[in-house]
């Protein structure tokens, strides 16, 4: 039996990196001035760096017409970083980003059946508020034993600091807790820390190599295309709490 369960936010939660980061660096960049857009693919490629300041000093650093000096560029990147999260969420606000389907079901489950949850992200606390004081409302906070952002756990994953963090305020086993990710820095920071993983595939890592993960599927909306097959698989319903339950000895064996 799982005995508790970590989320990961962005991607798993919902699509934020399509329909709200990226839309909301673009539109930091042009408030700013700067000629500087980011285009689908380009953003698929520089998400392999987690965090957004991180993200922008990342680009900039192949920008002819970026800063010169370290200094430079870092002052402009926590001034767009902060741009940034002012309008996610804006676009957060206007209702432009809703959690996947499955998500806010399987976490209803957990509170009614009293199974602790906590979140663990490489993201801006405020992004997190943003995004779920909108989906959840103002108790939201009240769902969860940890919410473990960047502010908390500076090293950013694929390091397993959020994770740790995560599981010491759940203050249970490693292979007890079950992680929820999309992304490959997610599933190594949660191996690392022990933690069986599931991936839900999102926009940008539809075929990222998730090896380490226990078991990969395209959503929590349905029990089809996963891999392994959950329990009921022909069913056509949800990944529920029971099923998750009568997956664990499986996954958790495949984890050890
Ligand atoms: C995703 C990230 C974040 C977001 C942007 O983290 O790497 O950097 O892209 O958020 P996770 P910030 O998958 O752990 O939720 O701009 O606040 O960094």
């Amino acid at each position: 039996m799982w005995r508790a369960l970590v989320w990961d936010v962005d991607g798993t939660l919902a699509e934020t990196e399509r329909d709200g980061h990226l839309v909301a660096f673009n539109q930091a960049f042009a408030a700013t001035g700067l000629p500087w857009r980011w285009d689908d693919e380009h953003y698929g490629h520089l998400l392999g760096v987690t965090g957004g300041r991180e993200r922008l000093l990342f680009d900039m650093a192949s920008r002819a017409d970026a800063p010169h000096t370290g200094a430079g560029r870092d002052a402009l990147a926590r001034m767009l970083h902060r741009l940034k999260n002012e309008r996610y969420a804006e676009l957060v606000n206007q209702g432009r980003i809703k959690l996947r389907p499955g998500v806010q079901a399987l976490m209803d489950d957990c509170t009614h059946a009293g199974l602790p949850m906590a979140i663990a992200t490489t993201t801006s606390r405020v992004n997190v508020h943003a995004l779920l004081n909108a989906a959840l409302g103002a108790e939201w906070q009240q769902r969860f034993v940890a919410i473990v952002c960047a502010e908390d756990a500076p090293r950013k994953k694929p390091d397993p600091q959020a994770y740790m963090l995560a599981l010491a305020a759940l203050g249970q086993q490693a292979g007890e807790t079950l992680a929820i990710e999309d992304a490959p820095a997610g599933v190594i920071a949660a191996r690392a820390a022990g933690l069986p993983v599931i991936v839900t595939r999102s926009r940008y890592f539809a075929h990222a190599d998730v090896s380490q993960a226990q078991a990969v599927g395209p959503g929590l909306h349905t029990r089809q295309g996963w891999s392994p097959t959950p329990p009921d698989a022909d069913q056509q319903s949800r990944i529920d709490l029971p099923t998750l339950q009568a997956w664990s000895p499986a996954l958790r064996v495949a984890a050890s």
